[in-house]
């Protein structure tokens, strides 16, 4: 037998078969591997093809276009078989039960919920204002003067340094504590008794961002404080002891103590830092030295505060010698990554997902 008679044979062959094999192929998925068996780099056709060494120059011509033809009908019937598979399943779909828009969707893209920073600061806020304080909101844009000047900061005290906060030009700058709120209410509230003759009281918490230059595992740029302060007749450190005290026993629970170290701020006098017991490690357990959180000192410090300083009183108008007060300031990060043990307060700006989901 002639090399193009081999070669007209097999393709005849090839044609039945493949007629038969896309025909009888159930899924688009299996149509596909017939076709690759048949025209793939490694199909039967390339096999067929290579006998083409063979065939005689003058026969070349007609089995060539033999082929051609063949690959044409090939791809013609895949191409119907192709279009007759998608009918089909289309056919089935409608024919199937039909689709329940009331199930829930398939894709889940999960509930947002409030950022851990938010959620304690909501949760703190809360808790003051149980205690009666009313919550402000104050500018992170703010003058010198209420940031610094009225608070009694000396000009040359290493916070108001162009190294520690960040100045929009001379006399602006964007707040560094939340201290600055209490110049503005208090010099609010001292023009409106001035102007009923009503004597003066105020119980106010303010939360929100403020700025420095800092930057490590515990210190950023940008963080949170929530401040609180409470001006009337007769104030004493003993209302600061029962408010702090009342506040930590909520945040951390029943019989949390809470200790004054003295320490120093320009608009407070006294002042102090205030501690809680720490709530990772107990004497009575006797983990207390190996509690990584307290460096087992038994004590968190959480928050600053102090009786305000007469000079605060007379730069917002208020008469020092009627009124006392106090105030106190803490960092709602700190608070958060204790009571979550967060290790870097980074994290908490990152927005990591993995992170945040697990609050
Ligand atoms: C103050 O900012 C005072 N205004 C607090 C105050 C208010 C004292 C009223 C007295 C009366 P201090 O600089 O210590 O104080 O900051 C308070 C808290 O903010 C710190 O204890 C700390 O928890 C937090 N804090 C300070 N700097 C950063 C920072 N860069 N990143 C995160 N938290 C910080």
């Amino acid at each position: 037998m002639s090399a193009a008679a081999i070669v007209e044979e097999r393709l005849a062959a090839l044609g039945t078969r493949f007629t038969e094999a896309f025909a009888a192929a159930p899924n688009e998925q299996a149509l596909r591997a017939e076709h690759a068996k048949l025209l793939g780099k490694k199909g039967e056709l390339t096999a067929v093809l290579a006998l083409m060494r063979d065939v005689p120059a003058e026969a070349r011509p007609r089995i060539g276009a033999l082929v051609n033809t063949f690959k044409e009908e090939v791809e013609r019937a895949f191409e119907g078989r192709l279009a007759a598979l998608g009918k089909e399943k289309l056919q089935a779909e409608l024919a199937g039960r039909p689709h329940d828009i009331s199930l829930p969707g398939r894709l889940s893209f999960g509930r947002g919920h409030p950022h851990p920073v938010l959620a304690v600061k909501d949760e703190l806020l809360a808790i003051f204002g149980d205690l009666g304080f009313r919550s402000v909101p104050g500018p992170e844009i703010e003058l010198e003067e209420n940031n610094f000047t009225k608070l009694a900061f000396p000009p040359d005290h290493p916070a108001t340094d162009m190294q520690d906060s960040f100045w929009f030009g001379p006399g602006v700058l964007l707040r560094t504590h939340t201290s600055n709120v209490q110049v503005r209410e208090m010099s609010r509230a001292a023009s409106e008794a001035a102007a009923t003759g009503a004597p003066l009281r105020l119980a106010v918490v303010s939360a929100g961002a403020v700025y420095r230059r800092d930057d490590d595992v515990t210190h950023s740029p940008m963080f949170h404080q929530i401040e609180g302060f409470l001006v009337d007749e007769h104030v004493s450190l003993a209302e600061l002891r029962g408010v702090l005290s009342a506040f930590a026993e909520r945040l951390y629970g029943p019989g949390t103590p809470v200790r004054f170290r003295p320490s120093y701020f320009p608009f407070v006098e006294p002042g102090a830092e205030v501690d809680v017991g720490c709530v990772f490690c107990s004497v009575a357990a006797g983990t207390r030295a190996a509690c990584r959180v307290c460096k087992g000192t038994g004590w968190l410090e959480i928050a600053g505060c102090g009786m305000v300083h007469p000079d605060v009183f007379r730069h917002t108008g208020i008469d020092p010698d009627r009124y006392t007060g106090f105030a106190f300031g803490m960092g709602i990060e700190r608070i958060a990554m204790l009571r979550y043990g967060i290790p870097n307060i980074r994290l908490l700006f990152e927005n990591d997902p993995r992170f945040l989901a697990q609050f």
